[in-house]
């Protein structure tokens, strides 16, 4: 018996993709196909997959070529499953001639004609094209601007921007805000944080769909009304912190949540930045994004996520370089729950580690500078030897993983399980308070 075997992601299986399969099994006796695991294709860039892994192995199932389907998890699989299941044939389409050539070693290598003019993400392209514009003054309109071409089912269309290096994006940048919304089905907000609430709540009138750049508002009712607002208007409200759609952080918060390093006592997160501090001395910054608003959303939000938000009391010590724009240079924010404790400091004004570390009873996590857009982290225990490292590719540092989910939760209606309603809201409710000076300290 001549044992064949291919391998595939097979999403939104169509006929290029049966006519493979034909065409592998008719090269043997017995077809074993391999279908790729969802983790496996985001590790090797595929992040746009629609459909399930379970979905796409019935898919493959259905088409009745199949003798046998197994599930590829890691680089390397191949070499496995050909000595494990004995195989005499390794084949797979035209289009990855000469990647294979090394399986040569352990069997036969045949690549199989792909066929033209079909291929998943086109499929997935005309599914849902969503016209996507970016505004405002902050380098996330460029990095977005970049991180767009990764991502099927969004074309960037519009781009309104006060300051001309940002607005060159596209060719023909909108004059304004207004023009901009009636060219676009969704929006990417990176203004600054003083113009969030009005434009959010512009954009959701005009019936677009919104991701905006932490804080969505700069006061807890704003941010009620705004969440409101967008489910009247069955439109996606998204608050844009790329560290939550990064796939080590993710994964931290899920192994945390299993009891990893038993309950969780502490945490102590840093995020700074001396990028602007000459101008910043200087008093010459344009007081757009002070620390508390730069850092403070993406420093708070393992807090809220894993302490919940339900503190009982905090603390803001604030050092200003301009107390009448509330310009702080450096925060330091201490939270008190009943039964733990957590400290943020964040600051454009000094220079920290920018490390995240997570104490527990059985042992903490350490994640190593800079935790907002890591893809390694380490869990540690009392005995080294015990230790574990986990490392998780992260591409463009989170950001097109965050216009994926941006995507999903358009087409599919479904809330964003990223970002909390409740931790969204809290973030504007701290930063309310600083405006306030409530619970604030201010340093010399
Ligand atoms: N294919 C084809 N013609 C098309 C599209 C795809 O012959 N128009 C073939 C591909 O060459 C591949 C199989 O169908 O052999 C599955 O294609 P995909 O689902 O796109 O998955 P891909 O990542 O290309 O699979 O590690 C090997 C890869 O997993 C191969």
């Amino acid at each position: 018996m001549v044992k064949v075997i291919t391998y595939g992601t097979y999403d939104l299986l169509h006929y290029g993709h049966v006519r493979l399969l034909e065409r592998a099994k008719a090269l043997g006796d017995y077809l074993i196909v391999g279908v790729t695991a969802d983790d496996f294709d985001k590790e090797r860039g595929k992040i746009n997959i629609k459909q399930s892994l379970m979905e796409r192995i019935d898919a493959v199932r259905a088409t009745g070529l199949a003798d046998e389907i197994i599930v590829e998890e890691y680089e390397g699989q191949k070499i496995d499953d050909i000595k494990r299941y004995n195989v005499d044939i390794f084949t797979v389409g035209s289009d990855w001639k000469g990647q294979f050539d090394y399986l040569n070693e352990f069997c036969k290598v045949v690549y199989l004609e792909r066929t033209l003019g079909i291929s998943s993400s086109d499929i997935r392209r005309e599914k849902s094209q969503i016209r996507f514009g970016l505004v405002g003054e902050s380098v996330g309109v460029q990095k977005f601007a970049k991180e767009c071409k990764f991502v099927n089912g969004i074309d960037l269309v519009a781009v309104y921007s006060q300051e001309e290096k940002y607005s060159q994006v596209v060719e023909c940048p909108s004059k304004s805000f207004t023009d901009l919304l009636n060219d676009v089905d969704a929006v990417y907000i990176a203004s600054e944080p003083s113009l969030h609430y009005e434009q959010i709540k512009q954009s959701l009138n005009a019936g677009k769909h919104v991701l905006c750049e932490t804080p969505i508002a700069l006061s807890l009712r704003q941010n009620q009304e705004l969440f409101n607002l967008a489910k009247s208007k069955s439109c996606v409200l998204m608050d844009s912190i790329k560290t939550a759609y990064s796939t080590a952080y993710s994964r931290l918060l899920l192994l945390l949540k299993t009891g990893k390093i038993g309950k969780i006592v502490s945490i102590d997160a840093t995020a700074t930045s001396l990028r602007d501090a000459s101008e910043i001395r200087e008093n010459v910054i344009d007081h757009k994004w002070n620390s508390i608003t730069a850092w403070g959303p993406t420093a708070m939000l393992p807090i809220f996520q894993l302490l919940g938000t339900k503190y009982k009391e905090k603390r803001i010590v604030s050092k200003f370089s301009n107390i009448q724009k509330k310009f702080d240079s450096f925060s330091k924010i201490d939270f008190i729950y009943d039964d733990a404790v957590a400290s943020v400091k964040v600051g454009k004004g000094i220079k920290s580690e920018g490390e995240l570390i997570i104490s527990g009873t059985e042992g903490y996590v350490y994640v190593p500078a800079p935790w907002w857009k890591t893809d390694y982290f380490e869990i540690r225990y009392e005995n080294p030897s015990e230790n574990k490292r986990y490392f998780y590719q992260l591409e463009g540092e989170g950001i097109r993983y965050e216009l994926v989910a941006f995507v999903r939760a358009i087409e599919s209606g479904m809330i964003n399980t990223y970002i909390d309603r409740d931790v969204s809201q809290q973030i504007s409710n701290v930063i309310e308070d600083f405006y306030a000076s409530k619970d604030l300290i201010v340093l010399r």
